[in-house]
């Protein structure tokens, strides 16, 4: 199949607000410097159903969604040295060009090489390695992992040992790597520090997890669904507090209870309005909120700037902060001997024929993540 176009089955997401369908698709040869990969198992993210939903203003149709995929290299362009055929992979929404500003500062893990071209849903040379019907279909997040086969930017792509499970480390994809960097990384939670976690899916979970291996106090749990309490205690919380059950906004109760606030809070939702509680849970001098959540076009986050004259500190990350291809060998490995939690997340696996189901039960609450083997 080398330099020959494949066809397979993809999840098409023809437009807005509707369910996927599965289709024949055909999908091009990598060109230079893109690999073309055959995705085995992948994750379905909230930030799919977002999209899909109709409320990115990234969001364009129609599409191949999906951004936590595992697979194997099925073949490379001219110029790719990174990846080889019959690699074990998994796909970047990240890139790491380790060529651009935004590499070589040390300060971000954002790279810069290819954004723009992501953003459109296009291959960095502005074409689509889709189509179905006669009609070019968009890439997603420079992934397109809801594909048997999908075609990446070599700088989007991550080998990884064959010695762990495709059907597990898809999900360093996206939502355990999220969670956990944005603890151990962007946060850098220190030992003892009282942290206030605001949303327990699989990024929230997982950024106790971070939390727990960084030797954090008290590590709170915020959730409106009570199943989470669970969960969250599972994974190493010490506190869960539904806010809909107290009798005062949560942030002056989160205050109160911590003897002035948190050292670090985590918005896992993506509502602004609770952004902006993480934010004021907050200590006076020091407190740092991270905004992990995506929120849809049009909102907006606010609050007094005397919050962050008296010292609270507001920050953000994508990808927990983490350089896929620099830092995920290194999850992984945490993985394999017993040091990350990755299987736990799992509480639904469906077929690509299923993937629609996969949304359904993210909505209905008792979803952590929902594996579809392709
Ligand atoms: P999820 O739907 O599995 O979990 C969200 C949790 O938040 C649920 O348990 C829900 O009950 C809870 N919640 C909803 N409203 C709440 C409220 N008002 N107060 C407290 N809890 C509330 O989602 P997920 O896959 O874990 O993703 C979480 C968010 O992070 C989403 O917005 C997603 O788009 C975003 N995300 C961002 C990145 C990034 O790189 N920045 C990566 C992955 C996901
Ligand atoms: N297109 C959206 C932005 C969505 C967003 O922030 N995405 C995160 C990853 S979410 C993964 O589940 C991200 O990577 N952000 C950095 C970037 O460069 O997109 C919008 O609102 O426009
Ligand atoms: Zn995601």
């Amino acid at each position: 199949t080398v330099g020959k176009t494949i066809t397979c089955k993809a999840a098409v997401a023809w437009e807005a607000g509707k369910p996927l369908s599965i289709e024949d698709i055909e999908v091009g040869a990598p060109k230079a410097h893109e690999v073309r990969i055959q995705i085995y198992y992948t994750g379905v993210c909230h930030t799919d159903a977002y999209t899909l939903s109709g409320k990115d203003p990234e969001g364009a149709f129609p599409v191949v969604l999906g951004h936590e995929g595992a697979g194997i290299v099925e073949s490379v362009g001219e110029g790719v040295t990174n990846v080889k055929p019959g690699d074990h992979v998994v796909a970047l929404y990240t890139p790491e060009c380790r060529e651009c500003k935004f590499c070589k500062s040390g300060k971000t893990n954002l790279c810069g090489k290819i954004r723009a071209t992501q953003g459109k849903g296009v291959m960095p040379d502005g074409t689509s390695r889709f189509k179905c019907k006669g009609k070019d279909l968009l890439h997603f997040m420079g992934c397109s992992t809801f594909s048997q086969y999908t075609v990446v930017a070599d700088i989007s792509v991550v080998a990884l040992t064959d010695k762990a499970p495709m059907d597990r480390t898809c999900l360093l994809g996206c939502g355990i790597t999220t969670g956990y960097g944005a603890a151990v990384v962007t946060a850098g939670v220190e030992k003892g520090s009282n942290v206030a976690i605001f949303g327990a899916g699989c990024v929230g979970l997982s950024v106790i997890q971070g939390a727990v291996k960084n030797g954090a106090g008290r590590i709170i749990v915020v959730d409106v669904n009570s199943k989470k309490e669970e969960w969250a205690k599972k994974f190493g919380a010490t506190e869960f507090i539904n806010p809909t059950t107290i009798d005062k906004p949560i942030q002056e109760y989160l205050v109160d209870i911590t003897d002035g606030g948190l050292d670090y809070t985590f918005d896992c939702t993506g509502n602004v309005g609770v952004m902006r509680a993480a934010l004021e849970a907050c200590h006076k001098g020091w407190g740092e909120s991270i905004v992990i959540g995506v929120a849809a076009a049009g909102q907006e986050i606010s609050t007094r700037p005397f919050q962050l004259v008296t010292g609270r500190v507001w920050k953000g990350c994508a990808f927990g902060g983490i350089k896929g291809r620099t830092q995920l060998p290194d999850l992984v490995d945490d993985y394999l001997t017993g040091k990350l939690k990755v299987d736990e997340f799992i509480t639904h696996r469906k077929n690509l024929n299923g993937i629609n189901e996969a949304f359904d039960v993210m909505h209905e609450g008792d979803c952590i993540r929902c594996v579809v083997d392709m």
